[in-house]
Formats: structure tokens, C-alpha cells, sequence
């Protein structure tokens, strides 16, 4: 306990391995498996049959979160889905296109979603010191959302390898920053190291009960436009695949739909782990000792919830893409030029990978797909100056005047 009590329940739920299958009892401070060191997910017990969704944003689902506790919360979630048929169209996809535009969430990136669920089961523990791995937006929002708790958070970065606004937000909200070299993969080895050792409370994405609030994408999805033929999401780690496949699915058991998504898996062709080993027909994972993309947030070589991640692919029949840094920068320009969506790199994988699917055969006319655009292109800014553009210069006010007449 804290110095305030918060109430805690987290009854009704089983923490099951995603690797070995083991189950156990929902010990919050548990989070490999005894047996195998697999990640859990958080299984509910029974289908949970809602009386109806109230309120907004991710705590209008709380019959389906089986945190039960005063939440920590910003009014994340409740992302805008736009219609994206310029996009569509430039990318050769008859399908009807959708952007959900996670970039509209407090920080900036779909994390918010599961922040709000740790971070307020983090602070009904009582637990004063926090940590988090990340490539960026794991950071910006556990440093938001630690702050209005009023947590210690340590973040543990790969050094030089943060995207610009997502380091200001992290140093802005007041986190301590630890930069180590090397990548994703060390910092987050790092982190599991420290919570073992010293019960740093973990704010990453093998905490499952993150991964409750991160479902909520499908949720919102269903009551915008029903169930999609596809939902469409940039893979780095795997945990928001899977708890995206995870929310349909526990709609699907609580009688609200009657049929689910493919879902479709898009990675850096430099830091493809899961593609690769998708694309060789094979059920384990080819880690990537040292993953490059210009995308850094999905700059990830060893992601953790690979067993999660592919059997959302598997089971719902998706596919894995991957998509080249050159596609990506050019999604990203379309998203912004065509659509006036403004996504980071990684946030722009989804658009990215639109005419490799359409020339597989899938995206067909009459279907309807979900891009889920992860986070904001402000979090990287030197990746929006690299984009194209005429910048005039003038020396007067008469020149201007005069620069101008002649375009
Ligand atoms: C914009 O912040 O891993 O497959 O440390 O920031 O659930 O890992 C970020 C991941 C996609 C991949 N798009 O999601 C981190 C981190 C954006 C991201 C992903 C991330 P996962």
C-alpha cells in the first residue's frame, strides 16, 4: 500500500503463457512464466457480457478491463476514424480504407492506451519506482502518465536512437533517462534485469495488463463500422497486434460479433523478425541481432511477444509484410499530402505496406480494411523535414511580394 489505499481487484482473470500454455493465479507482479519464461496474457475466466459501453475512451470498456481500480487517466483512446479514399486510390487498393489515428491520444501514440491500465495498477500496488524500456513513445507516455501518479520512472533508452519529440516529452514530464548503448533489445534486457533484481515496477509491453487497455482499439473500431476484413497494424514488439486480435476475439465470445478480422502484421524490412520467419513459412521467430530502419520506433530485433504476435496473424488467417524505409517515408507523405494525416515513420508502415497487399490479392473492392496509424508525426520531427518542399527566400518585403507573383 501506498501512503492512499486505492482499491484493487483483479478477479475473474488467469494469467495464461502465450509459449507453454501454463496458467496461473493473477499475481500483478508476475510476468514470465516459471516454466518456459514465456509472456502471459490476461485470459478472463468467463465471456464477459456487457450491459452496454458508457462514458469515453478507454474506461468506457471497464467491464471488459479487468483492472478494477480508480484509474489513472488523461481521456485516452476515443481516436477519430477517418475515411482515407485518396489514399486508397493513389496505392491501387479497391478496398474501403480507414485510418484509425492513434496519433490523436494525450502523447501522441497508441501507448496511452495501456499506460492508463499499468500505471493505475502500478499505483493501487503502491509502487514507488517504475521502469520502461523503449524506442520512444513506451517513454513519452509512461513519463506522462507516471508523472500525474506521481511515480519514480526511470526510462531506459538505446542512446542516440530516440526520436527528437519523443525524448522531449520524456524530459519534459520529468523522467530519469538512462541511455544505454546498443538498441531496443539490450535497454529492454535491462529492464527485466531490474525488475528481478531491484522491483523496478516494469511499465513495457510483457506487463500484460498494458496490453488490456491497448484492446480497446478494437472495440472502437466495432461500434464506429462493425468488423473490418482487415485490420492493418506496424509491428515492433508485438504487443499491440495481439491485443487488438485479443479485443476482437473477446467480442466475438461475448456474442457482440459473429465474425473477426485478418489481421495484418507490417515490419521494417531492416528489423522484420517476425516477417521474415512469416514469409519461410515457420513458427519461430529469426531474431535480428542488429535491426535497422529509419522508422526507429519499430527498431526492433527480439520482440518479446513474437508468440502473441504470431498467432494473431495465424489464427485470424493475416499475413506478415515488410515494408523497405523508402516505402515508409513515401506513406508517409501520402498520408500527409493526400489525406492531411500526420503520422511518424513507424506510424506510416500500415499505408506502407497498401500495394504489396493489394498485389497479393488481398484489399479487394468490397472489403473493408483498418489502418491503425500508431503515433503523431511530431514525435520525429527531423522526419518531417525530410520530406520534399519549396522553401522561398526573400531578402524584402517588396521581393516577396515580388517572388510570389511569379508562381
Ligand atoms: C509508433 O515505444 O516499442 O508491436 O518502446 O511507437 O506493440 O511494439 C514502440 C512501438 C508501432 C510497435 N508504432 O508496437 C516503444 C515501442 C509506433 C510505436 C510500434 C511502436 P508493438
Amino acid at each position: 500500500m501506498g501512503l492512499v489505499g486505492y482499491r484493487l481487484s483483479l478477479d475473474g482473470v488467469i494469467l495464461r503463457c502465450s509459449v507453454c500454455g501454463a496458467a496461473y493465479e493473477p499475481d500483478p507482479w508476475l510476468f514470465f512464466c516459471p516454466r518456459c519464461g514465456g509472456v502471459f496474457d490476461v485470459v478472463l475466466e468467463e465471456p464477459r457480457v456487457t450491459r452496454g459501453f458508457r462514458g469515453r475512451g478507454v474506461w468506457r470498456y471497464s467491464e471488459l478491463i479487468p483492472v478494477k481500480t480508480q484509474p489513472v487517466t488523461m481521456n485516452e483512446g476515443g481516436t477519430p476514424l477517418i475515411p482515407v479514399p485518396r489514399l486508397a486510390e493513389e496505392s491501387g487498393v479497391g478496398a474501403e480504407l480507414y485510418v484509425k489515428y492513434e496519433g490523436a491520444n494525450p502523447t501522441g501514440s497508441f501507448k496511452d492506451r495501456g499506460m492508463t491500465v499499468a500505471v493505475s495498477l502500478a499505483r493501487a500496488l503502491g509502487v514507488r519506482r517504475a521502469a520502461a524500456a523503449s524506442t520512444g513513445n513506451t517513454a513519452a507516455s509512461a513519463a506522462a502518465y507516471t508523472a500525474r501518479a506521481g511515480i519514480g520512472l526511470t526510462l531506459v533508452l538505446p542512446a542516440g536512437k530516440v526520436a527528437k519529440g519523443k525524448l522531449g516529452q520524456s524530459i519534459l514530464h520529468g523522467a530519469r533517462i538512462l541511455e544505454v548503448e546498443g538498441g531496443f533489445d539490450e535497454a529492454l534486457s535491462v529492464v527485466v534485469e531490474s525488475v528481478k533484481r531491484y522491483g523496478y515496477y516494469p511499465l513495457n509491453s510483457f506487463n500484460a495488463w498494458r496490453l488490456e487497455g491497448q484492446k480497446t482499439i478494437a472495440f472502437e473500431v466495432y461500434e464506429e463500422i462493425g468488423v473490418p476484413d482487415y485490420v492493418i497494424v506496424p509491428v515492433g514488439n508485438g504487443g499491440n497486434i495481439s491485443a487488438i486480435w485479443k479485443g476482437f476475439k473477446e467480442l466475438l465470445e461475448a456474442g457482440l460479433i459473429d465474425k473477426l478480422p485478418r489481421m495484418i502484421g507490417v515490419q521494417a524490412a531492416g528489423a522484420a523478425p517476425l516477417a521474415d520467419a512469416f514469409l519461410q513459412g515457420l513458427d519461430h521467430p529469426l531474431f535480428k541481432d542488429h535491426p535497422e530502419t529509419r522508422a526507429t520506433a519499430i527498431r526492433i530485433g527480439k520482440p518479446i511477444n513474437w508468440a502473441k504476435a504470431m498467432r494473431a496473424v495465424r489464427e485470424s488467417g493475416g499475413v506478415f509484410v515488410k515494408v523497405s524505409d523508402e516505402e515508409i517515408m513515401k506513406a508517409q507523405r501520402m498520408l500527409a499530402r493526400l489525406e492531411g494525416i500526420g503520422a511518424e515513420p513507424a506510424g506510416a508502415a500500415g499505408a506502407a505496406a497498401l500495394a504489396r497487399l493489394a498485389a497479393q490479392g488481398l484489399l479487394e473492392k468490397g472489403e473493408r480494411a483498418v489502418i491503425v496509424v500508431t503515433g503523431h508525426a511530431l514525435k520525429d520531427p527531423e522526419a518531417m523535414m525530410e520530406a520534399p518542399t519549396e522553401t522561398l527566400h526573400a531578402g524584402s518585403v517588396e521581393e516577396a511580394v515580388k517572388l510570389l507573383g511569379l508562381h
